[in-house]
């Protein structure tokens, strides 16, 4: 039986943590069902158990839980555009889903679970840095699901015991990341437009910042979460970032340094829901998992344009 479940397997960050555990002769056992994850981001992967199902299927949930010890919950439909247009659908991926898993998860006896949180649950407050103290203010629908999924962990670690972990990642980036969606990430984006010679466009006047965290910080924060002392962290959520932020124009100078692109970005309108400006105090992860950002955020961009430039991929789509 496997020791880990990493749910979301197919995509950007669970084939990420997947490949870690691999690499560190685990036992993996992954689930996705592919309406965001790729199957050609399980290539590498072979060692792992892979299931094919849908969290929204309780059975699936029990399947995939059946022996396991610890689970990383990655599966998502991450995109705040995304929830805009069909918030049911980010509703029943990302909170139906965590519920079913949190449920199986009890009924198999899984020790602990590790929760892809989202920054977006702070909102547009203008503090900067986003402690975890501060309220959230949820203000998409996509960040009211993973605030709820957040709810849900910590309810279950105070009435079943399940030592639940939160996680709540800022903007993260790196290899494997899908460029081809309408609801793709900045940088997925950016990065393969520009090495394409295509022009980016940003939307709103651009001086919109990000503290955007490089995968391999993100990797790290997960395998600490997974292995620190229950009594320091089951029931707690924290931040994981890099501790940084950087604005859209900023970043664009950076990457036509890297891709030599040599163009100008459009501009377009600000999109729905978007928030102004994002920044992570990182100490409760510092305190609680010893967590450090190896990667910073340019030594975390170049590695990613280096990948995409010796991975041919899809082509990146125009936006909406
Ligand atoms: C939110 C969360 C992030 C994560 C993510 C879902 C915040 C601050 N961050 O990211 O933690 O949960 O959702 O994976 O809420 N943009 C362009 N051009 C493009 C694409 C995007 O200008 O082609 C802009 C976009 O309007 C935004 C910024 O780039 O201002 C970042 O957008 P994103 O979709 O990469 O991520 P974001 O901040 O919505």
């Amino acid at each position: 039986m496997p020791k880990y479940l990493v749910t979301g397997a197919a995509g950007f960050i669970g084939r990420s943590i997947a490949a870690a555990l691999l690499k560190r002769g685990q036992t993996v056992r992954g689930i996705d069902n592919f309406i965001t994850g790729k199957r050609a981001n399980l290539a590498g992967l072979e060692a792992m158990e892979f299931l094919e199902a849908d969290l929204a299927d309780p059975d699936a949930c029990r399947h995939a839980c059946a022996g396991v010890e610890i689970v990383f919950h990655e599966a998502a439909l991450a995109s705040v555009p995304r929830s805009v247009a069909d918030p049911a659908s980010t509703n029943r991926n990302c909170v139906d889903a965590t519920l079913n898993l949190l449920l199986a998860a009890r009924e198999a006896g899984v020790r602990r679970l590790v929760y892809a949180g989202s920054s977006s649950a702070y909102g547009d407050a203008p503090t900067l840095p986003k402690h975890e103290e501060m309220s959230p203010n949820p203000i998409s629908p996509y960040a009211v699901a993973k605030l709820a999924g957040e709810h849900y962990m910590r309810a279950f670690t105070r009435v079943y015991g399940l030592e639940t972990v939160v996680l709540r990642y800022f903007n993260v980036f790196g290899p494997y990341q899908d460029p081809t969606s309408h609801y793709s990430g900045v940088l997925a984006v950016f990065c393969r437009k520009m090495l394409a010679g295509e022009q980016p466009t940003i939307f709103g006047d651009g001086e919109q910042s990000r503290d955007f965290t490089y995968i391999d910080n993100v990797v790290e924060g997960n395998l600490l979460a997974a292995a620190a002392p229950a009594e320091k962290v089951a029931g707690q959520m924290m931040n994981l970032a890099t501790g940084a932020r950087i604005t859209l124009n900023q970043t664009f100078a950076i990457l036509c340094e890297l891709t030599g692109y040599r163009g100008q970005p459009a501009y377009a309108a600000p999109r729905s829901g978007d928030i102004r400006h994002s920044l992570a105090d990182i100490r409760r992860a510092q305190d609680l998992l010893g967590y450090r950002p190896a990667v910073d955020f340019r030594e975390g961009l170049r590695r990613t344009v280096e990948w995409c430039r010796a991975t041919p991929g899809p082509p990146s789509v125009a936006p909406p």
